[in-house]
C-alpha cells in the first residue's frame, strides 16, 4: 500500500538558482545601532531576542552608531584595515598559484575577512583558536609570517607540516592556532574541553571557535554547546553563516525557519547575532564575549552573518548552484569596502592612501610568494624524505615503526 506524502513535507529551496535574477528580498537588514548592549554579567535568559535581532555598528553611510560602537582609535582600524587586505591579497595570489599548478588546492576566505581579523583583534593574542578552513585572517592578524603560510600551502620542503595536512590546513602552536581538521565539527568539542582545561588550571587565556552553518548540523556542534553550557567553559563559540555550504544553502542545515544564534537559546548559552561584514560589531561583540569568558560568566554563541562572495575551493564552481555575480549584490555590502568609507568619513583615511596600500600589500605577498616558491612547489624543487612519514607520531619511535622505515628503505 502507498500513502500520498504529507502535504507539510518540506525540502528547501534557495531563492535563486543560475540564471535566475538575484532574490535577497527574504534577508532584512535592520538599521544599525538598534540592538542593545547588555552588561557582559547578563543572565542569558534576558536576552534571548539578541539571538534573533542583527547587531550592527555601520550605517548606510558608513559611521558608527549605538551602543555597540567599540570607539576604537583610528591606528586600530587602520590595522584592522591592513590585515583584511593583506589576506585579501595573499587569497588572490594563492588561487593564482594554484591555477598554474603550483599547489592542488586552495580555499578563499573572501567577503568574510572581517570575521577573522576583528575577532583576532579582539582576542588576547595568547587566546587559542579553533579555527575553520576560512579563518586565515586569525594568522595574518597575528602578523603570523606568510612564507610559513604559503610553505605549507605548497607542502614544501619549509613546511613544518611535512605535508601531512591538506593545503590551508594550518597549525601554529606560537599563534595560539589550533592545527585544522578536515572532519568539519571536530574543532567545537576540542576548544570546548580546551577552555575547560583551561578554567580548571585558573589559566587566563580562553578559547574561540569556528564553525560554519552548514557543519551546524554535525553531531559535534551539539555536543560541544551541551558542554560548554554544562561546565560553563570560557569559550567563544563562532557560527560563520556565509549562506552556503559548497552548493547547499544554509536552509538545508535549518537556516529557513530561524537563526543560527537561536540554537544557543536551548541550551542556556548567551547568543548573539552580528553583521559579519561590519568590522566594528564583529569586534564589539567578541570583546563583549571575551570579557564576559574572562570574568567567569562562561561561553557565548555568536552567528556571523555573511555571504561566501567565492567558490568554496579552488575545486567548487559556484556558477553551477547560484546566481552569478550574488556577492556583489549582498546587502550588507564588503568588509573591507565598509571599513574604508568609514575611515575616509573620519578624515584618517584617502583614497590615494588606499590604493597605495594596496601596492604595498601586493608587493609584500608577491615577495613572500618568491621566497615560499624557492623552498619548492608542487612540482617543484627539493621534495621532503618520505622517510619523513615515520616521525613525530611517537616520541620515541616504536621497533614496528623502526622495521617498517626500514622496509621502505629509509
Ligand atoms: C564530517 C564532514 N562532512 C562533510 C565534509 C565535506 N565538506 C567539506 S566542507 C563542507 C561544507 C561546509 O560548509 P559550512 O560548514 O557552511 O562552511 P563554509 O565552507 O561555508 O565556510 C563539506 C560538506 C567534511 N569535510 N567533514
Amino acid at each position: 500500500m502507498t500513502y500520498p506524502a504529507n502535504e507539510g513535507f518540506h525540502v528547501p529551496q534557495p531563492h535563486g538558482r543560475p540564471g535566475d535574477a538575484i532574490d535577497f528580498s527574504h534577508i532584512s537588514v535592520p538599521a544599525a545601532g538598534i540592538v542593545s548592549r547588555p552588561p557582559i554579567d547578563v543572565d542569558p535568559g534576558a536576552i534571548r531576542d539578541h539571538a534573533y535581532q542583527l547587531i550592527r555598528v555601520l550605517d548606510g553611510e558608513c559611521s558608527a552608531v549605538g551602543p555597540w560602537d567599540p570607539t576604537l582609535a583610528p591606528e586600530i582600524l587602520l590595522r584592522g584595515l591592513r590585515a583584511m587586505m593583506l589576506t585579501r591579497a595573499y587569497d588572490s595570489r594563492m588561487v593564482r598559484v594554484q591555477r598554474q599548478g603550483k599547489t592542488s588546492f586552495y580555499m578563499k576566505s573572501t567577503g568574510e575577512e572581517a570575521v577573522a581579523v576583528a575577532a583576532a583583534m579582539a582576542l588576547d593574542r595568547a587566546d587559542m583558536c579553533f579555527p575553520t578552513y576560512r579563518q586565515q585572517g586569525l594568522l595574518v592578524a597575528r602578523d603570523w609570517s606568510l612564507v610559513d603560510m604559503m610553505n605549507q600551502v605548497y607542502s614544501n620542503t619549509h613546511d613544518r607540516l611535512k605535508g601531512r595536512q591538506m593545503p590551508v590546513f594550518y597549525s601554529s602552536r606560537e599563534a595560539a592556532f589550533f592545527s585544522i581538521s578536515g572532519n568539519l565539527g571536530t574543532q567545537y568539542s576540542q576548544a570546548v574541553g580546551w577552555a575547560m582545561a583551561s578554567a580548571s588550571e585558573n589559566d587566563p587565556r580562553i578559547a574561540a571557535a569556528w564553525i560554519g552553518e552548514g557543519a551546524t548540523a554535525e553531531g559535534d556542534f551539539h555536543y560541544a554547546l551541551t558542554f560548554a553550557s554544562v561546565y560553563q567553559a570560557p569559550v567563544i563559540l563562532n557560527i560563520v553563516n556565509n549562506q552556503w555550504a559548497i552548493s547547499s544553502f544554509s536552509g538545508i542545515a535549518g537556516g529557513e525557519r530561524t537563526t543560527f544564534a537561536a540554537r544557543g537559546v536551548g541550551f542556556g548559552i548567551p547568543a548573539l547575532r552580528v553583521d559579519g561584514n561590519d568590522f566594528l560589531a564583529v569586534y564589539a561583540v567578541t570583546k563583549w564575549a571575551r570579557d564576559r569568558a574572562r570574568a567567569g560568566s562562561g561561553p557565548t554563541l555568536i552567528e556571523l552573518f555573511t555571504y561566501r562572495a567565492e567558490g568554496h575551493s579552488t575545486s567548487d564552481d559556484p556558477g553551477k548552484y547560484r546566481p552569478d555575480a550574488e556577492a556583489a549584490a549582498w546587502p550588507l555590502g564588503d568588509p573591507i569596502e565598509r571599513l574604508r568609507q568609514h575611515l575616509v568619513a573620519l578624515g584618517h583615511w584617502s583614497d590615494e592612501e588606499h590604493a597605495a596600500l594596496g601596492k604595498v600589500l601586493a608587493e609584500e605577498v608577491r615577495a613572500a610568494g618568491k621566497e615560499a616558491e624557492s623552498y619548492g612547489t608542487l612540482h617543484d624543487g627539493d621534495r621532503l624524505s618520505a622517510a619523513s612519514m615515520f616521525d613525530d607520531v611517537y616520541k620515541e619511535m616504536p621497533k614496528h615503526l623502526k622495521i617498517q622505515r626500514a622496509q621502505a628503505g629509509f
